[in-house]
């Protein structure tokens, strides 16, 4: 294998190069690169998975804003689910049915960023999934026995919750700092008074397990900056979490340019037990309904620490005792020791203070600035069992393997092209396993069959067991995976049927019980679904069919009454723009107005049988 060599010299320090550097690949130069990774037959065998064998690890990754989670198999990189989140999602009837249609609420579309598991002990522990929305300020949770979304809360005063969402190593919290500051309440105010009206509010949002209910436990109205990502401690941290800072400067036009002039920016240290302390005590005001905390009146459990500007992802390293920022227009990656920073707070080792938050001096808390050789555009680390670091370079298009204890460059894998974040197997938890890690390319120009100017974006498996660094697979991938969690497959305890729900009163689990009932202008449906036909009322002449007058509101309530593995079925009705699943035991709901009269017929949309297309049935509204 020929060594690659890093294509840019020097060092990069802004966006412009950024874009020079992209325009530097050549079609032969990357051909060349993808040829040699794909040289080693071997690799083909790392990664296949016989028939009747499962991959080792669940990719979840990130939908962006297509609103959903893609789920895929590792080290196969097969793609298996998708899972509607923030989007509707004909294929599931997500959105149509009454339960799913009440958590969208008015919205339509979302734009995942960064999925985080449920950890206990800083460890995944299988159970929840959590993500945020970017477009429209929500946060998500999602069942993995059954890999289905459970609650979708608004989260008020917290304008795109990009650095969301990162959990506390027992999920006590997911913290939900914002990406664009808003005066509080999202009220108007001018431009001309930003750094007085506006915020940049934090969200400290908790998660009832037995209800499966997020919660917004309280808030902090931080300056108004923009906050990037961020990162929970762990281990000796695990009562703080750091979040990087932009555009400190308070620009609010052309932020290209004018959040890019302060040479440093911050890391805001938060300590949220003393936060938690701080809501217990009733010391926060209340505002638009939320418990806030106004960092220069309710002071304590809140630092600065300067960053080299612009910086992006911070990431904790597996044994807590450090975090590392890295910085998008500065081509290093600065290791920070928690013990220095707990040290500096207690001596007070200020360097003045913005917003009433002390700042930390730089030079207190700093252990290191690294930076590889040529590698630019640093963005997000993760780590491996030895607890060694891999940083994503987004100029230079590579993984580069460091040590955080030394600085030393210990290998680097060019990608296909411009990683975004990079996901270790388990990587980002107190055991990370050290295998895997896969790029999430931004770019990926002639990797695969084209189809048309808009390319998919990609995904590359790297082998971590070797000596070096090894592209292995590369998977495509819909817009776009902002960051992704790479879980041992043995983790994940999913269920194949629904349990029997007898407190609920829209199930209906035998023929007997089928009924069409009306109130008033409403018709309430208590079906079944079964191979190969519905069965709405099974005392009818015909009990496939519904027959309503135009105007009325018509519930469906369908139960799939086939308590057997991987019978779904679904449910249809011709030109009234509506689709519902069921799944094996599982009662859903879907509710309309019959304001279209004529005669309509329905079908089970989810092939399930051999007489599948016999599972019709008519829906009559009469004038
Ligand atoms: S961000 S490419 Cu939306 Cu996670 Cu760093
Ligand atoms: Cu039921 Cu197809």
């Amino acid at each position: 294998m020929k060594k690659w060599i890093p294509p840019v010299a020097g060092i990069v320090t802004g966006l412009l190069a950024a874009t020079v550097f992209f325009a530097d690949f050549s079609p032969e130069k990357t051909t060349q690169v993808t040829a040699d990774n794909n040289s080693n037959k071997s690799n083909a065998e790392k990664v296949y998975v016989p028939f009747g064998e499962k991959d080792e690890y669940y990719l979840m990754a990130s939908g962006g804003h297509s609103g959903q989670m893609f789920i895929y198999g590792v080290p196969s990189m097969r793609h298996i689910r998708t899972v509607p989140v923030f989007s509707p999602d004909s294929a599931t009837g997500y959105g149509f049915d009454n339960h799913t249609k009440e958590m969208m609420g008015d919205f339509t579309w979302g734009d995942l960023h960064h999925p985080a598991l449920s950890e206990t002990e800083g460890d995944y522990d299988g159970k929840y999934l959590f993500a945020t929305d970017v477009a429209n300020s929500r946060a998500a949770v999602m069942n993995l026995e059954t890999f289905t979304t459970k609650d979708i809360i608004n989260v008020p005063n917290t304008s795109g919750p990009h650095c969301a969402a990162f959990v506390t190593q027992n999920t006590e919290y997911m913290f939900l700092p914002t990406r664009f500051a808003v005066p509080i309440g999202s009220e108007y105010a001018s431009l001309d008074d930003y750094s007085e009206q506006y915020r940049g509010v934090m969200s400290a949002v908790t998660f009832d397990e037995e209800k499966e209910k997020l919660n917004v436990a309280y808030q902090v109205a931080l300056p108004p900056w923009s906050y990037d990502l961020s990162d929970a401690g762990k281990g000796m941290s695990g009562d703080w979490a750091v979040i990087t800072t932009y555009n400190t400067e308070e620009a609010t036009t052309n932020l290209e340019i004018n959040a890019s002039q302060a040479d440093r920016d911050y890391i805001v240290l938060i300590n949220w037990k003393e936060l938690e302390q701080k809501v217990k005590d009733g010391d926060y005001d209340e505002v638009t309904g939320q418990k806030m905390i106004f960092p220069e009146k309710h002071k304590g459990g809140i630092y600065l620490i300067p960053v080299a500007k612009s910086p992006h992802g911070v990431d904790v390293t597996p044994d807590g005792t450090r975090f590392i920022a890295s910085g998008k227009l500065a081509p290093a990656m600065t290791v920070f020791s928690f013990e220095k920073a707990f040290e500096a707070i207690k001596n007070q080792d200020f360097a003045g203070e913005r917003n009433g938050i002390p700042i930390v001096k730089y030079e207190s808390v700093m252990e290191r600035e690294v930076n590889p050789e040529n590698a630019l555009g640093p963005l997000h680390t993760q780590f491996d069992d030895k607890g060694m670091a891999y940083t994503t370079m987004f100029i230079s298009s590579e993984i580069v393997k460091w040590d955080p204890n030394s600085g030393e460059t210990l290998d680097r894998v060019p990608v296909q092209y411009s990683p975004g974040h990079a996901v270790a197997a388990e990587g980002d938890t107190v055991a990370p396993d050290g295998k895997y890690i896969i790029a999430l390319n931004k770019i990926a120009k002639d990797s695969y069959l084209s189809v048309g100017p808009s390319h998919p974006e990609s995904m590359q498996l790297i082998d971590l067991r070797g000596d070096k660094m090894e592209v292995i697979q590369s998977a495509p991938v819909n817009p776009e995976p902002h960051y992704a969690q790479l879980v041992k497959a043995d983790k994940i305890k999913t269920i194949s049927v629904y349990d029997k729900d007898d407190k609920n009163p829209n199930a209906v689990y035998n023929q007997e019980e089928t009924r069409i009932e009306r109130k008033g202008n409403e018709v309430h449906v208590y079906g079944i679904a079964m191979r190969s036909k519905f069965i709405f009322d099974a005392k009818a002449e015909r009990p496939d069919v519904i027959e309503v007058n135009k105007g009325d509101k018509v519930f469906i309530h369908l139960t799939n009454i086939d308590f057997d593995q991987d019978i779904t079925h679904g449910f249809a009705i011709n030109q009234y723009d509506l689709n519902m699943e069921v799944q094996p035991g599982q009662t859903n709901t879907i509710e309309f107005t019959a304001d279209k009269e004529g005669t309509f017929p329905l079908y089970c949309t989810n092939f399930c049988s051999a007489l599948h297309q016999e599972m019709s049935g008519y829906f009559l509204v009469k004038p």
